[in-house]
């Protein structure tokens, strides 16, 4: 049953909070708040067990290792993965999207294939993509998207050529909701593995990589209350195990000779090295946070606010929105006409408000709309409707001093 949040009560929770009372912070799509829970765990660790995982014997060694592995299994709860060994914990969503495009790209696709991404991706999802395409000499495809900042004819772009599929969740300039399980089904048809990026999706609703029926799905951690420095991929167990590992070192090895090497079991064999242990360690405390919260009421309160923040700045002369998608998510990207954004977020910032000014690092969606930047409005469980009232009337302010 959805229950409604009680913001000012999770605020609490949030030490930035109480440092600045009166911060507006509207910019969780960029990064999101800590509570003390995860600050607490990544700090117990340290003062309590702080010794390196899976290579010691003695009792605080087993005690990291354990609580270690123990934040994996609850990240695969979280995200409905069928096997604990199927979570790789990566540096973030970037690392995660690279480690596909090396480890399976560059083994799995030749000239001609074509890799299918859309024209709503984060430079996280496009980049990685060009490199491996021009390494195999594969083909790199657009699915186009309209200005509402929808998908515009996918059905029509997946072939038999198309070997993956890469695509955003939900992007992060319009928060459109993009139709995963249909388009994985699809593309499943036409033999094409599809990779997700769901930095955007996993903080702020409930996923379920089976349902989605995803081969890779990735995040980060920092954007759904966790620390800095841990990322999340996932990968089906068949797929994972037939890869090459992506980086060599430490613990990704089963045997080691002058000549030649042999890999660990997954997930290790994808993390070289020692791990980010206090972070993954604070991920699994984020995970614990929300689902104790429950993950529909975090979108519905996110629903909420998003209306709310559509009627506010709906009512505003001047104030361009951009992208209409009919599925979205809590963000809001805008212009003030005839002011820059920067000018624009560094005024809200006076106020106390907190948004991104910038083109996301989503520049093709920035070509699109021909615009150089937006301002981005992005909430979270912490946010009320008085943070939108606060925006709604700097935004009249700032109409009136620059105009
Ligand atoms: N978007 C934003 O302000 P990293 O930086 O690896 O944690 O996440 C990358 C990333 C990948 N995909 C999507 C859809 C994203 O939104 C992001 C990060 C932030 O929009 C920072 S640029």
């Amino acid at each position: 049953m959805i229950q409604h949040l009680h913001p000012e009560t999770i605020r609490k929770d949030f030490a930035i909070f109480n440092a600045h009372p009166d911060l507006v912070y509207l910019d969780s799509a960029a990064t999101s708040q800590t509570p003390i829970q995860v600050t607490d765990a990544v700090l117990n660790y340290y003062e309590s067990f702080n010794a390196n995982v899976h290579r010691t014997i003695y009792s605080i060694g087993n005690e990291a290792t354990q609580a270690y592995e123990a934040a994996r299994k609850k990240i695969a709860d979280f995200i409905g993965a069928e096997d604990a060994a199927s979570v790789i914990f990566t540096k973030s969503a970037t690392e995660a999207i690279n480690l596909v495009a090396h480890a399976w790209g560059r083994k799995n696709l030749s000239a001609g294939d074509e890799i299918l991404i859309t024209e709503m991706e984060h430079h996280s999802n496009i980049v990685p993509w060009q490199l491996t395409a021009k390494e195999t000499g594969g083909d790199l495809k657009y699915i186009p998207i309209s200005q509402e900042g929808e998908l515009e004819d996918w059905e029509n772009c997946i072939s038999e050529k198309t070997k993956l599929v890469a695509i955003t969740h939900q992007s992060n300039v319009f928060g459109t909701i993009n139709p995963i399980k249909e388009l994985a089904a699809k593309a499943h048809a036409a033999g094409a593995l599809v990779l997700v990026d769901a930095a955007q999706s996993v903080p702020h609703s409930k996923v379920n990589v089976q349902e989605l029926g995803c081969d890779f799905f990735a995040f980060s951690g920092h954007k759904m209350l966790g620390p800095t420095g841990v990322g999340v991929l996932y990968g089906k167990t068949d797929l994972l195990e037939k890869m090459d590992p992506f980086l060599g070192g430490g613990e990704m090895i089963k045997t080691v000779t002058m000549e030649t090497s042999t890999w660990n079991e997954i997930p290790h064999k994808f993390e070289a090295g020692t791990p980010n242990i206090a972070q993954a360690i604070g991920l699994g405390a984020a995970a614990d946070y929300l689902n104790d919260i429950g993950m529909e009421n975090v979108y519905a309160h996110e629903q909420e606010l998003l209306q709310y923040t559509l009627n506010a700045l709906g009512d505003l002369p001047g104030i361009t929105i951009h992208g209409n998608p009919k599925k979205r998510g809590g963000v809001v990207s805008f212009n003030v006409d005839g002011i820059h954004p920067h000018d624009a977020a560094q005024f809200l910032d006076d106020d106390g408000i907190a948004v991104r000014a910038g083109h996301h690092c989503a520049q093709p969606i920035m070509q699109k709309l021909g615009v150089a930047a937006t301002c981005r409005a992005s909430a979270y469980l912490y946010n009320t409707k008085s943070d939108i009232d606060k925006l709604h009337d700097s935004l009249e302010k700032v109409k009136s001093v620059f105009n």
